[in-house]
């Protein structure tokens, strides 16, 4: 590579959702950029989840892009929750239209990136052995990227096909005649199981823990519902932006406490029949202390509990799929088409993965701790991600005076806002650990990060400096202020993967910020107004 050709203003780590916004509004803004890209594609998440049943758990009219009226005008979702292909042609047609493809290097796996405090100036290499070197490096690596590695042994022994729905292949799976395993039961399980069972000749569903699910109630884009939208884009972006995950979802205004328990009744049933924007996370804005309150978290489980009774004809089969453990809203809420129903079809079997864990792959099959064997002709694995932080961790990330990412976070994930790291100045995150990412719109809350990134990266210009970094004590701060929303509501409570509980040996550290999305906007605000004042710039 010549020295231009590798010598950036920016470089932007990944190229999905996030990736592409801040190659688009970095490249506006006047700096040289280059996104490197592990895939062989664009898309991230929706590049390496093309599993059977894959789709988004928010409206699609609002898990997409807000930032420019042409686009939301000109695409057109042909159902509420888009599955994933048309997600993937969507962040694809993006591309295209902002001539993103040309800044965007693909099959470029980031190895390393270490700062050079004396040039002030990240060097990046990649596994294909480039070196690239940026003022600022922007880490667009997505919330859930790093698949986790079973703890099932010889994997490498079963001769059937072993599939990853995270890593699933572009011509697909055929499933027709086959006798298929699928294990983990969090979203990815529960959305697949309903595809996979329709074709499979049978279906054994491997679940440890079972999740809370609401039916999506998806359907065909409604052609009024769609124009009403395009109509009012606007003012409901502009809405959804006062709310605590950044999205529209009918949220309640009263308590559920002051409700009887009749109306709280009718309220969760009213909900569970729309479907929608009311469904999945939204269903947690029924009232506004269903994450706070014991009593109405009880009073909501136990709904869901009775519907699983009431749709699963065998008792035993319902009993197995109920959580009881934990109550709705401390692990990611599910939103599904047929998922229960399934377990009434002849062809599916629920196997409790908790009472006898799987313990091996077999030549033909898989064998359980018990010793019980099962024959299979193939397995699918939905067992989840090093969530957070796996994609940051993967790559050997070395700051200030030698410092390492993996030493800097070894008791835990630290950030200020979620954007920034104390001793690896110029380097940015988008949806970083601290910030409300993963329990929000996504999409919305990456499009404040890249503003509000740009924004810095215009200050560090305009003072004529050329190194900014935020000081220990803020990002102190800031994970000790993440504690504290997290601390006054259920969630902690539950083992999950915001948590960091789904991986062995990661430090239980609560990742999301939950002081909601508009109080977290004021304060990402407030923070660049006031001119960066926790950050040094030298
Ligand atoms: P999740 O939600 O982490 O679910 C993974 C599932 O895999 C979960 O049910 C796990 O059980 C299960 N699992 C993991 N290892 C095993 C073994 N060895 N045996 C049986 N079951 C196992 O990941 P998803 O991909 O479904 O969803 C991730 C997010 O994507 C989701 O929250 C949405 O935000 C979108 P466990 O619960 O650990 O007992």
């Amino acid at each position: 590579m010549k020295q231009a050709e590798r010598d950036f203003d920016v470089i932007v780590v990944g190229a999905g959702f996030a990736g592409l916004y801040a190659l688009h509004r970095l490249r506006s803004a006047g700096y040289s950029v280059r996104v490197l890209e592990a895939g062989d594609g664009i898309g991230g998440t929706w590049f390496w989840n093309r599993y059977p049943g894959a789709r988004c758990d928010i409206e699609s009219m609002q898990y997409s892009y807000s930032f420019s009226e042409e686009i939301q005008q000109e695409w057109n979702w042909s159902q509420l929750f888009a599955p994933q292909p048309e997600i993937l042609s969507y962040i694809n047609y993006v591309a295209d239209k902002l001539d993103l493809r040309k800044d965007i290097q693909l099959n470029a796996r980031v190895a390393s990136a270490t700062f050079d405090s004396e040039n002030a100036r990240w060097i990046v290499t990649t596994a294909q052995g480039d070196t690239l070197l940026a003022s600022f490096c922007v880490m667009a690596t997505g919330c859930l990227t790093v698949p986790l590695e079973p703890n099932i042994e010889d994997l490498d022994k079963f001769e059937g096909g072993l599939y990853r729905t995270s890593r699933w292949p572009h011509e697909g799976v055929d499933f027709a005649g086959k006798r298929v395993a699928l294990i983990g039961t969090g979203s990815t399980g529960i959305q697949a199981a309903p595809v996979i069972a329709e074709v499979a000749e049978h279906l054994h569903v491997f679940q440890r823990t079972p999740n809370y699910s609401l039916p999506a109630g998806n359907r065909p884009m409604d052609p009024g519902y769609l124009k009403d939208w395009k109509e009012n884009y606007v003012d409901r972006r502009r809405a959804a932006l006062a709310t605590r995950n950044n999205t529209l979802n009918n949220a309640g205004k009263r308590s559920g406490r002051d409700a009887s328990p009749e109306e709280r009744e009718r309220e969760f049933e009213a909900r569970w029949q729309a479907g929608g924007s009311s469904s999945g996370i939204g269903f947690m804005y029924t009232f506004t202390d269903m994450t706070r309150d014991q009593s109405v978290n009880d009073h909501a489980s136990d709904f869901i509990r009775r519907k699983i009774a009431a749709t699963v004809e065998d008792p035993v089969t319902a009993d197995l799929l109920t959580p009881k453990h934990y109550g709705i809203g401390g692990r990611r809420i599910c939103v599904d088409t047929n998922y229960y129903e399934t377990f009434n079809r002849s062809n599916v079997t629920l196997v409790d993965a908790r009472r006898d864990p799987i313990k091996r792959l077999t030549r033909t099959g898989l064998e359980n701790v018990s010793g019980t064997t099962y024959p299979f002709d193939v397995i699918v694995l939905a067992i989840g991600f090093d969530g957070m932080t796996g994609a940051l961790l993967q790559m050997d990330i070395t700051g200030q005076a030698g410092l390492k990412l993996s030493e800097h976070w070894k008791n835990g994930p630290r950030t200020y806002l979620g954007l920034a790291l104390s001793g690896f100045p110029n380097m940015f995150l988008i949806n970083g650990p601290g910030s409300p990412s993963v329990l929000s719109n996504m999409v919305t809350s990456i499009e404040q990060h890249v503003d509000w990134i740009t924004a810095c990266i215009g200050h560090v210009k305009a003072s004529g400096k050329n190194t900014i970094n935020v000081s220990k004590t803020a990002e102190a701060d800031w994970f000790d202020h993440v504690n504290e929303t997290a601390a006054g509501t259920l969630i902690p409570n539950s083992d999950s993967w915001y948590l960091g509980a789904n991986v062995p040996g990661k430090p239980r550290f609560f990742m999301v910020y939950l002081g909601g999305a508009a109080k977290y906007k004021e304060i990402i605000d407030k923070a660049a107004s006031g001119g960066y004042e926790e950050f040094n710039l030298r």
